[in-house]
């Protein structure tokens, strides 16, 4: 006789480790050069909500000002562009890279050990990433 598994057992194993709605991967933080205050940030965004996430706002603690840009190249010069929203479309994932969108850290306060990322959609905070530079891992 096969054991009958009470439905109620599979939902709440099917629920067990709920997935955060917005996950980053593959971080990286440019420190700023010495004498300037600026800095750029890579990551892939992954959506796992069947809605598309729109990022509105990014904001740091270590800097007055973070611009969501976009590099294209036009007449063979790189510009950049500053982005309204970046789309993290459902299910999927968005790469901010070198030459493509990133984020621009701009005015930076004092930029110690790490750097703190945090992303807004409206007027939620939907993730915050802490980014430690790699010599201070140990
Ligand atoms: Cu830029």
């Amino acid at each position: 006789m096969r054991p009958v598994v009470p439905a109620a057992v599979l939902f709440m194993a099917a629920c067990g480790s709920p997935q955060p709605p917005l996950v980053a991967a593959g971080v990286e933080v440019t420190r700023p050069m010495p004498g300037r205050h600026m800095s750029a940030a890579y990551l892939v965004l992954a959506n796992n909500t069947d809605g598309d996430t729109r990022i509105t706002r990014v904001s740091s603690p270590q800097f007055a000002s973070v611009q969501m840009h976009e590099t294209t190249i036009e007449d063979g010069v790189a510009r950049m562009r500053e982005l309204e929203a970046l789309v993290v479309p459902a299910g999927g994932s968005l790469t901010l890279e070198r030459g493509g969108k990133h984020l621009m850290l701009m005015q930076a306060d004092d930029v110690g050990k790490g750097v703190t990322l945090h992303f807004h959609s409206g007027d939620t905070l939907v993730l915050s990433v802490d980014y430690p530079f790699p010599e201070e891992r140990g």
